[in-house]
């Protein structure tokens, strides 16, 4: 139980600390309740290991089926939405988001949200790193909105959380400078309580930051063509070819059965012969992907914040819910296809009989230098655990045994401050991610990340079979009244509680 209060450096605050909504249970019941649960826990292990083996046996023939089967619909592309700059060279936005309808081949059109009048989904935002932006949010809906910018260093006024409300009817404008290195980010929803819906119904886009790194010059660039964005969304149809939207308070929240791909079902892409990027971003509500190429190679360039230092050639890809990963795919003559181990096909690549620009990786893409351990001066911990009793009542999903409360802050930051924070849980799969920055893993099981997580990342995977330590520097924005949210990207469990929220303060 010790190892579920933070432990903090610096003597303050921590209004988590120690604090469990169960924690007044009897220590001879909690062994009792604690042996009986894992009795039943293990006799599931045993059935769920069952099922497994059969399901395993299954992908195997929907892999072999990935190449086989031509795909049906060309790929979707949201369309880019470049700037208009003003006079002081300031690069202007404009995001409109309300209902629409999308032909997902379903027996009706099906009704869903989007940003600028597209049928699902929003367009592609463009930025620069070193631009100053500024981004108008109006809210078409009939409900409440707000538009985080996910993995933006920002101003918390500006980072679009469930503060920063958009009433119907309303406008609201984020402004900020884009202060960090390319990196494929994205937007969507972030109210509490509503959050996992609104991207369901496909409020969602992707960000795309350039800079001027040489390495940029030679990768696969033109968006569409040999540069292709990837979302990857899970849904369920009604019968009348409506989405079907449920959360699931369950370990791994609302799987659905059907893969979507910028809004396509069962899609192709026609590309070049060569070096093709792929920019993933895993935008469902509760889907873990195990992502492989099926008829070429996979080398991974960027995580979350950027470019990892140099390419790694990869067989399979872990994307968790809030993921982004740039891959790219040496397409021969013959069609390759992106594949997960449940689902099957997640996208086809088809050759079109042209050359891609593009020739060679470069061997390096970017310096990551890594964060020391003598510039921590905070340790805490973050674990996020089941909190019902035996009897299975109470509040399920809490992270240090609390569920999210708008009137409490967590912890506060010192600006400045480098911390390294210890994720862990004992129940279900989680998501943890932290607005704001972007951090560095120093562990996973206490061993060294492998080179796929050692760049920057803002979103990552914690189990009970993987307890994360990361650290992260809060060097940027400090506001006394506005929190971050730190919170698990599973959305069933964030809606559900699993979430807090921390300032990053300047008392110094
Ligand atoms: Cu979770």
């Amino acid at each position: 139980m010790d190892n579920r209060s933070y432990q903090v450096m610096r003597t303050e605050f921590a209004p988590l600390n120690g604090v469990r909504t169960t924690g007044r249970r009897h220590a001879a019941y909690e062994l009792f309740a604690g042996s009986a649960r894992r009795l039943l826990i293990n006799a599931g292990v045993f059935f769920w290991a069952v099922l497994a083996i059969a399901s395993l046996a299954a992908c195997d023939t929907a892999d072999e089926a990935a190449l086989d089967t031509p795909a049906a619909a060309p790929l979707s592309i949201p369309a880019l939405l470049e700037p208009a700059f003003d006079g002081a060279g300031v690069a202007h936005y404009e995001l409109k988001i309300g209902e629409s309808r999308h032909d997902y081949g379903q027996t009706a059109l099906t009704d869903t949200f989007s940003y600028n009048g597209m049928s699902v989904l929003g367009p592609t935002l463009r930025l620069r790193t070193g631009d100053s932006v500024v981004i108008s949010v109006t809210n078409e809906l009939d409900e409440v909105t707000t538009t985080h910018w996910h993995g933006a260093d920002v101003p918390a006024e500006d980072d679009g959380g469930p503060h920063s409300l958009i009433q119907p009817g309303t406008t609201w404008i984020a402004d900020f400078d884009v202060i960090q290195p390319a990196a494929t980010l994205w937007y969507h929803p972030h109210v509490h309580g509503s959050t996992a819906e609104q991207v369901y119904r496909g409020a969602a886009g992707l960000i795309i930051i350039e800079d001027d790194n040489p390495a940029a010059a030679t990768l696969p660039a033109t968006y569409g063509v040999d540069d292709i964005p990837v979302i990857i969304q899970d849904k369920d149809f009604t019968g009348d070819g409506q989405l079907d939207f449920a959360i699931d308070e369950g370990d791994n929240g609302k799987l659905y059965t059907t893969l979507t791909v910028n809004g396509t079902i069962n899609p192709f892409v026609d590309v070049p012969e060569g070096l093709v990027r792929l920019r993933l971003l895993n935008g469902s509500q509760a889907r873990i992907y195990h992502l492989s190429v099926e008829g070429a190679g996979m080398t991974m360039i960027a995580s979350d914040g950027g470019y990892l230092a140099s390419p790694v050639a990869l067989e399979q890809l872990v994307l968790a819910p809030g993921d982004r990963a740039e891959i790219v795919v040496n397409v021969g003559m013959e069609s390759a296809a992106l594949v997960d181990s449940r689902l099957g096909r997640v996208l086809e690549l088809r050759p079109n009989g042209s050359a891609s620009g593009t020739g060679s990786l470069p061997d390096k893409l970017a310096t990551i230098k890594r964060i020391s351990a003598s510039e921590i001066t905070v340790d805490r911990r973050f674990d996020m655990d089941d909190e019902r009793n035996f009897w299975e009542f109470g509040p399920r999903w809490a992270i240090n045994g609390a569920q999210f409360d708008m009137s409490r802050i967590d912890f506060r930051v010192q600006l400045g401050d480098t911390e390294r924070w210890t994720l862990s849980g004992d129940d279900g799969q989680h998501v943890f991610h932290p607005h704001q920055i972007q951090f560095q893993i120093l562990s996973i099981n206490g061993e060294p990340p492998p080179p796929e997580e050692s760049g920057w990342e803002d979103t990552v995977l914690v189990n009970d079979e993987r307890k994360v330590v990361i650290v992260a520097r809060f060097n940027t924005f400090a506001a006394e009244d506005i929190p971050y949210m730190f919170h698990c990207h599973i959305l069933d469990h964030e809606d559900l509680g699993m979430m807090g929220q921390f300032l990053v303060i300047d008392d110094e």
